[in-house]
């Protein structure tokens, strides 16, 4: 065995290189410039709280809190501790523009920023292209949608409209530092051509206000640094609208201003950003504030054209892709400062009901009544959560709501918006890889927002009914690749443990049975964008080998460990569906999922090293720990070594993609190896049993193997559990928030898609998701208290409370609990306190306990096969099958 090595990183030092993009390397790290970023932080009082500023925070944060301080009715605005611009640098790729939760309307400043600006916006210093009006945050891939933009020019120079800069390539303009400010359902910003642009936005349409600032006296930077003097330019604002989009995937389209008017209506077609085939779509843009003095259209940099007012194929005229699209140039506003409006509706379906969507919810053109119509919707999702932030570091108030935030933006609710069939169930999209998602998003989603959760299944059902296949990944319409498992299975059977009885029997769960079983039995032709693929293998051998040939469909013939880890994990969530759903009745719930569910044993090769170099030519190192996933050809043999650092910080980061041949996606088999989460039991005793097993998880993390900025690490730190040391999940939680988790604009490690906030909000309260399994890991709170409302009955609440809640954040370890009052030392719960209410009670010391949480009789369930398939020669077998 040969290995390639890098050096190894001392532990502690975390090198951690955000993952900004599937299946491209890293470009360019770009600036960051610092903007204000909280500003009601500045308000308050810094760190910990006294007097005066800890009473004014309790009541800030704890509107009818029923806790110690009962009976003050005081109720101050939970969005100020939520700030959209935390990880819109380096690699977060966070959308911080106006949104609705779950919104497909999402309107921001677009900027120039290469290989960063996936959500559209980015805190650097790049230029600013345009407004669009949907995005997807977070994501890695491609930039995401932003279709439609609009620019700005407040004249052009010698009044001649063609001397204004029309395409994605001329028009960019600096923004004015420091002038961005983002709230829930708000985005503003100024840019140095004296435009100041303001947007909200309700579920299917965005509304801009246009203000120019100082037009006599400013100068315009454009962005290939030319500097006019604004006189040069006389007052006489021209908006364009483009029909590209943000990475630039434009097939066809067509646009068309109207001079009466100035209605502009178009549509393209686009590509998603990681998926295959297209989609389109179409707006409606109207403006308000002034009167029109001519309208015409552009193509490319040198055709600019007044009076033809319409582009499309019909009217004879070739579109090139790239920039192309209509403009108007006004009159200058009547009264000074009177800003400018233009109301842009959405819709995939149809111009026309892109038009009514934007008649329909913005008749009224109210810019505040739709920004504060936005922000009561975004209260109503978070109110279910209260907080004592008493003691606690403001940040983490801003971290924790911020990071819940997030977790709403996406999936979309496309529900009266899907081209693709008629159907009268609901729709999302924009399940941009269930793969990060399953793991901490939707189970958040089941406590916070169970009705929206249900509401997903539900189209997640009815794609699968129209598709053939559940997604694993999915935007735009479009099939998205599919990372690993069939990780849908866990999020079904997650949201089955957990509903409560009347959202329960909204879902047909046959129909989702039949779902999870598509996935375990029928390899679709492309496995690359839906379902599993190498499944005969996986039925009859019991694992991937690396070289398989007997496959039926088709997809990129790597990831083999990877997708059995997951493959296995889905497999056992099936089992558990399958056994709910069977009642009993064992001819309904083949035990082959279970079987299946072990068939991760089949990739562990018991002899195999870690293997590293401390310098890329000094000697082959090693460490003490043996016995790790590897490759494995189809007659049996581990004869393809992979080394068990591949694809991680300290090793050859950004080689494990989708198609990049190796056996294991986005993680070094360090990190699969503790991705089996049914059989925690058997995985520590396979590691020499629980002193064996911390020593290893211990070094996964302090090695810096360990990469917070991708979804699949976030159950690692809390896995110690089952090896009775929850005390030590508990330390490396605080290790990674704040470090990690802040409330900086980079602060969040690695690409958000919409699901690191919620690691960081779990944490925070104190129990972490086994997703698929009726199971939380018991931590203690970051916050002297916190209430969730009860699923079942909205009237009871979640009580979670530390008896002795320390300020200075040393006390970080559970002594003791008690349940309803009861003494409880499991430690885990169920989601049974989420669905009636109760109370969990901690006491905390400064050490570990050695009581808590520690028996064999405390630790979190584990499935422990029959005897003989745990036997080394039942591998034997297979391997020389
Ligand atoms: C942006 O424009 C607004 C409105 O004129 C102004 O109040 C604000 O100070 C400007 N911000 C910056 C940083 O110039
Ligand atoms: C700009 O200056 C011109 C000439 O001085 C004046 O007529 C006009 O009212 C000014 N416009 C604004 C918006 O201040
Ligand atoms: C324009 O100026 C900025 C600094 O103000 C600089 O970073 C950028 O490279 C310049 N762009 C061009 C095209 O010269
Ligand atoms: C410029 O656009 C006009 C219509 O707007 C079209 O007729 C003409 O062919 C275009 N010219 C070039 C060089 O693309
Ligand atoms: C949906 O139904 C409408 C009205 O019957 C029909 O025009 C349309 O083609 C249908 N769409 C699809 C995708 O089947
Ligand atoms: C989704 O959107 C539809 C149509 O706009 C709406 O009726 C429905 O209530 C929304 N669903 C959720 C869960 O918000
Ligand atoms: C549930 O789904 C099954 C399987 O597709 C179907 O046969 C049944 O009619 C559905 N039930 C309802 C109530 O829609
Ligand atoms: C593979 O294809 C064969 C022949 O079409 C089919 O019978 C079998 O069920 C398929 N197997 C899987 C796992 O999809
Ligand atoms: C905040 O988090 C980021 C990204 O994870 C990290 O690089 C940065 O050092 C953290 N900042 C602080 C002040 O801890
Ligand atoms: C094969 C190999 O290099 N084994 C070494 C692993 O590391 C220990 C010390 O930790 C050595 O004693 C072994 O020789």
């Amino acid at each position: 065995m040969k290995d390639k090595k890098s050096p190894l990183l001392k532990p502690t030092t975390m090198a951690f290189t955000p993952l900004r993009f599937r299946g491209v390397p890293r470009r360019s790290r770009v600036l960051v410039y610092i903007v204000l970023i909280i500003f009601l932080i500045s308000l308050l009082p810094k760190g910990h709280f006294g007097g005066i500023g800890k009473t004014l925070l309790f009541f800030l944060v704890s509107p009818e809190f029923a806790g110690p301080y009962n009976g003050n009715s005081q109720k101050v605005d939970i969005l100020r501790y939520v700030d959209p611009l935390i990880g819109t640098t380096n690699g977060g790729h966070v959308f911080p523009g106006a949104s609705l939760p779950y919104g497909m309307a999402k309107a921001v400043a677009d900027t120039l920023s290469p290989a960063e600006n996936a959500a559209g916006f980015v805190s650097d210093d790049n230029p600013v292209l345009g407004f669009s009006h949907m995005h997807d945050s977070g994501t890695g891939g491609q930039p995401s949608l932003g279709n439609f933009p609009i620019f700005v020019h407040p004249g052009c120079p010698d009044d001649d409209f063609k001397k204004c800069l029309y395409t994605v390539y001329d028009r960019p303009v600096y923004r004015v530092p420091d002038s961005v400010y983002a709230s829930p359902g708000y985005f503003s910003i100024n840019l140095t051509n004296s435009v100041r642009a303001e947007m909200t936005v309700t579920q299917h349409a965005a509304l801009y206000r246009f203000s120019f600032l100082n037009v006599n006296q400013s100068t315009v930077t454009l962005y290939n640094n030319q500097s006019i003097k604004i006189g040069d330019v006389p007052y006489s604002p021209l908006i364009l609208v483009d029909l590209i989009d943000l990475m630039n995937s434009r097939q066809m389209g067509g646009i068309q201003v109207y001079p009466e008017t100035g209605r502009v209506i178009g549509q393209g077609k686009y590509s998603p950003s990681f998926g295959s085939g297209t989609y389109q779509a179409f707006f409606c843009a109207d403006f308000k504030g002034a009167q029109i003095r001519k309208t015409g259209t552009f193509m490319g940099t040198s055709n600019v054209t007044e009076g033809v007012n319409k582009l499309d194929s019909a009217g004879g005229f070739y579109i090139p892709s790239g920039s192309a699209g209509a403009w108007i140039q006004f009159e200058p506003p009547p009264k000074e400062n009177t800003p400018i409006m233009a109301r842009v509706g959405l819709s995939f379906m149809s111009i026309d009901q892109a038009c009514n969507n934007a008649e329909n919810e913005m008749s009224d053109w109210g810019f505040e009544r739709i920004e504060s119509d936005a922000r009561k919707q975004w209260r109503e999702k978070l109110e279910v959560i209260q907080i004592d932030g008493t003691d606690a570091p403001e940040e983490y108030l801003t971290t924790f709501w911020s990071g819940l935030y997030r977790t709403l933006l996406s999936p979309q609710n496309y529900t009266s918006e899907n081209p693709l069939w008629n159907s009268s169930e609901p729709y999302f999209d924009s399940f941009y890889c269930i793969w990060d998602s399953f793991r901490a998003q939707h189970p958040l989603l089941n406590i916070l927002d169970p009705q929206t959760q249900t509401s997903m299944v539900r189209a997640l059902l009815d794609i699968y009914l129209h598709e053939g296949h559940l997604p694993d990944c999915r935007m735009s319409f479009c099939k998205g690749f599919t990372q690993g498992g069939s990780n849908a299975d866990v999020v079904i059977t997650d949201t089955y443990l957990k509903l409560p009885p009347s959202l329960h029997s909204q879902i047909n769960w046959t129909l989702a049975y039949s779902a999870v079983l598509t996935d375990a039995e029928v390899e679709p032709p492309s496995w690359g964008i839906a379902g599993r693929g190498n499944l005969h293998a996986w039925h009859i051998l019991g694992y991937i080998p690396y070289d398989d040939v007997s496959k039926n469909g088709t997809g990129p013939q790597s990831r083999s460990i990877s997708r059995g880890f997951e493959y296995a994990y889905n497999d056992y969530t099936i089992w558990v569906l399958g056994q709910r759903l069977s009642r009993g009745n064992d001819d309904d719930n083949p035990s082959v999922y279970l079987s299946r569910s072990t068939n991760w044993r089949n990739f562990w090769n018991p002899n195999q090293k870690d293997l590293y170099r401390e310098e890329p030519s000094g000697p082959v190192l090693n460490t003490s720990f043996v016995g790790f996933p590897q490759p494995r050809s189809s007659t049996g043999q581990f004869d393809k070594y992979q080394s068990t650092r591949s694809c991680s910080p300290v090793h050859d980061m950004h080689s494990c993609y989708f198609d990049t041949g190796l056996e294991t996606y986005e993680g070094s088999p360090w990190l699969y190896s503790f991705f089996v989460p049914h059989q925690m039991s058997t995985l520590v005793s396979l590691m020499d049993g629980p002193e064996g097993f911390v020593d290893r998880l211990t070094y996964f993390h302090e090695s810096g193997i360990a990469y917070m900025g991708n979804e699949q690490s976030f159950l690692t730190v809390f896995q110690f559990h089952y090896a009775s040391r929850p005390g030590l999940s508990s330390y490396w939680a605080h290790q990674y928030i704040p470090s990690l988790f802040n409330t900086s604009l980079n602060g969040i490690p690695g690409n958000d898609d919409c699901a690191m906030g919620a690691f960081s909000a779990f944490a925070m309260m104190g129990f972490f998701p086994v997703a698929g399994q009726d199971v939380y890991l018991l931590t203690p709170p970051f916050f002297k208290e916190i209430k969730i409302r009860a699923t079942e009955n909205p009237k009871k609440w979640v009580i979670i409370r530390v008896r002795n809640f320390d300020p200075e954040g040393k006390r970080i370890y559970i002594q003791s609990a008690e349940l309803n009052g009861k003494k409880y030392t499991k430690n885990w719960i169920t989601h049974e306190i989420f669905l009636k209410g109760g109370t969990l009670e901690y006491i905390v010391g400064e050490q570990e306990s050695k009581t808590w949480g520690v028996g064999q009789q405390d630790l979190p369930p584990s499935y422990e096969p029959p005897e003989e398939e745990n036997e080394e020669d039942e591998l034997d077998e297979i391997g020389s099958w």
